[in-house]
Formats: structure tokens, C-alpha cells, sequence
């Protein structure tokens, strides 16, 4: 049994999505972090950058923060989405590693500065807007050539996934990127996605193109 430690953002997002898709059992705790909650010192314990996701296995002892670690934990455990070894390994945790410097930050500095703080500082909007489409671009040019980022479904699609779910929230049309869009919704349409997604309570429908 896993205990999940989450919100409803795309960091958190990806850990319940990896554990549905991999079938196993977990139990979520709302970290509520509009109130501040990951700053409780309980919580601290396994996660000291006060950020969610975080996990404690309770079979393994092993406790994680980081959702790029918690993925590669969850696929190593039960083998699947994250091949063993050799050069397809290294392809998912190149693209894994890409989420974690690039769509993650960058994505994240788009909502603080165009969602919630428009108009305060146009210079941030201007640099985090254009770093967002190229990223974007990136990962079109990336999925035109192939189904999902490394071939075969794995973390590091589910990495990615969540933060492309609040494309509304960073003024991208997903048409200007048909592949990405393809992609987009192929996932999207997975039932464990859907589960995934709305844990650990729903919020809202996933934005559909
Ligand atoms: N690099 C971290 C980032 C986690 C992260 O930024 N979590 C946000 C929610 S999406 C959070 O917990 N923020 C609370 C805070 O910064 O105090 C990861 O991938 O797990």
C-alpha cells in the first residue's frame, strides 16, 4: 500500500496517473495547498521542499518527494512504463528529465504570470509565453514522428500530460500543434487518465480541445 500525499495540480496529477495506470493500491491525503498545508511539519518529514507530490511505500519503508523521482520509483517497482535497461530506458528518462526542467518551471512561471497576475509584470508574460511555444513546438516536432515521446507509453507521457491538461490556462491553441493535439486527447480518453486525474477530488471535466 502506497500513501499519496497530493493536490489537484499537474504535479500531483502525475503520481495518481502512474499509480492507476500501474494498478497499485493506493491511499491519497489532500495536501491542501492553498492553505498552506505543505508547511505542516508531519508533512516536512517526507517532502522538505514543502511541495506535493510525495509518497511513503508502506511495504518498502521508502519515502519519495519529487514526482520525476515518485514516477521512476512506481514503473521500477512493477516494471512497466519505464523499460529495465539499455538505450529505450534512457529515451523515457530524457524526455522524463525534459518535463522536470522545462515544461514544469517554465508552465508554471505562464499560470503565475498570465492567469493569476496579468498585466503586473508584461516583460515575464512576453519571456514565459514565448518559452512556452517553443516547448510546445518541441514536442510537436517530437510526436510527429511517433506515437507517444519515447515510442512506447510510459512516465515519461504521463509526466508531461498534466501540464499540457491546463493548455487553456497558458492562452495556447492546441490546434496551432495537431500532433501534440493528437496525442493530447489519446491520452486523455484512458481510463485510468480519467481516474487519475481527479484525485484526490474533482475539480473539473479534463479540458477537452
Ligand atoms: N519539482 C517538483 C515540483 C512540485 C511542485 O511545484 N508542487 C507544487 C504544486 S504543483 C506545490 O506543492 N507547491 C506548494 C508550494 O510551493 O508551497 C515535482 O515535480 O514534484
Amino acid at each position: 500500500m502506497i500513501d499519496l500525499y497530493t493536490w489537484t495540480t499537474p504535479n500531483g496529477r502525475k503520481a495518481s496517473i502512474a499509480l492507476e495506470e500501474l494498478g497499485l493500491p493506493y491511499a491519497a491525503h489532500p495536501v491542501d495547498i492553498g492553505k498552506d498545508e505543505q508547511f505542516k511539519p508531519d508533512f516536512l518529514k517526507i517532502s522538505p521542499n514543502n511541495k506535493i507530490p510525495a509518497i511513503v511505500d508502506r511495504d518498502t519503508g521508502i519515502h519519495l518527494m519529487e514526482s520525476g523521482a515518485i514516477l521512476v520509483y512506481l514503473a521500477d517497482r512493477t516494471g512497466r512504463l519505464l523499460p529495465k535497461d539499455g538505450a529505450k530506458r534512457y529515451q523515457v528518462i530524457e524526455w522524463l528529465m525534459w518535463q522536470m526542467g522545462g515544461p514544469g518551471p517554465f508552465l508554471g512561471q505562464v499560470h503565475h504570470f498570465v492567469k493569476y497576475n496579468k498585466g503586473k509584470a508584461p516583460y515575464a508574460e512576453e519571456r514565459f509565453l514565448n518559452e512556452a511555444r517553443r516547448l510546445y513546438g518541441v514536442l510537436d516536432k517530437r510526436l510527429a514522428e511517433r506515437e507517444f515521446v519515447a515510442d512506447d507509453y510510459s512516465i515519461a507521457d504521463i509526466a508531461i500530460w498534466p501540464w499540457i491538461s491546463r493548455y487553456e490556462w497558458q492562452t495556447i491553441d492546441l490546434n496551432a500543434y495537431p500532433n501534440v493535439k493528437r496525442w493530447y486527447v489519446a491520452i486523455a480518453r484512458r481510463p485510468a487518465v480519467e481516474r487519475g486525474y481527479h484525485v484526490p477530488k474533482k475539480v473539473n471535466e479534463i479540458p477537452m480541445p
